[in-house]
């Protein structure tokens, strides 16, 4: 596998499912070539997200965090790709909707802003988390995924999207 071939960790968060625009938003990865390795709905209890939280369990906002993460089932991903990790931030978008540009699935699909979220005690529900950098996203996929539940196959576009 060359170099630039890797994996990364995607949840659409409870609002998504709720919404009913995951498929949409699972439409944008695989339209962009991205190859669903791993996917399964979860409901996330209090020892999961404080694992993969762990960076932001002490500051003030991580009781609504987890509030928001734990309000119903997200939908755990992991797609493989060429530079996937940077490649889907790029098109996941800032953490903060008003934040994101229109052209990304957190600009596109919500309008939340920390300012509001903050100053009136909302959740900040910003519809998708993907991996920040290469090590996060294997610490991810490890903490979501056992060994079992991720594939390897060929895909129908591989051959024109490697
Ligand atoms: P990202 O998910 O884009 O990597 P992080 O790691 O900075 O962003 O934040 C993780 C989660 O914590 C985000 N989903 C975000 O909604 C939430 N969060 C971060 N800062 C705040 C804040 N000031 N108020 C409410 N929620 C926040």
């Amino acid at each position: 596998m060359s170099e630039h071939i890797e994996r990364t960790f995607v949840a659409l968060k409870p609002d998504t499912v709720k919404r009913g625009i995951s498929g949409k938003i699972i439409d944008i990865f695989e339209q962009a070539g991205f190859k669903v390795v791993g996917m399964k709905m979860v409901q996330a209890d209090e020892e999961i997200l404080k694992e993969h939280y762990s960076e932001h369990v002490d500051k003030d906002f991580y009781s609504r965090l987890e509030e928001y993460m734990s309000s119903g089932p997200i939908i755990a991903m992991v797609l493989e790709g060429v530079n996937t990790v940077e490649n889907v931030r790029k098109i996941v978008g800032e953490t903060d909707p008003k934040a994101a540009d229109p052209a990304t699935i957190r600009g596109k699909f919500a309008h939340m802003s920390f300012d509001h979220a903050d100053g009136s005690g909302r959740l900040h529900k910003n519809i998708i988390h993907a991996s920040a950098e290469k090590d996060e996203a294997e610490e991810e996929i490890n903490i979501w995924f056992n060994e079992e539940e991720l594939h390897s196959f060929e895909s129908a576009q591989e051959e024109f999207v490697r």
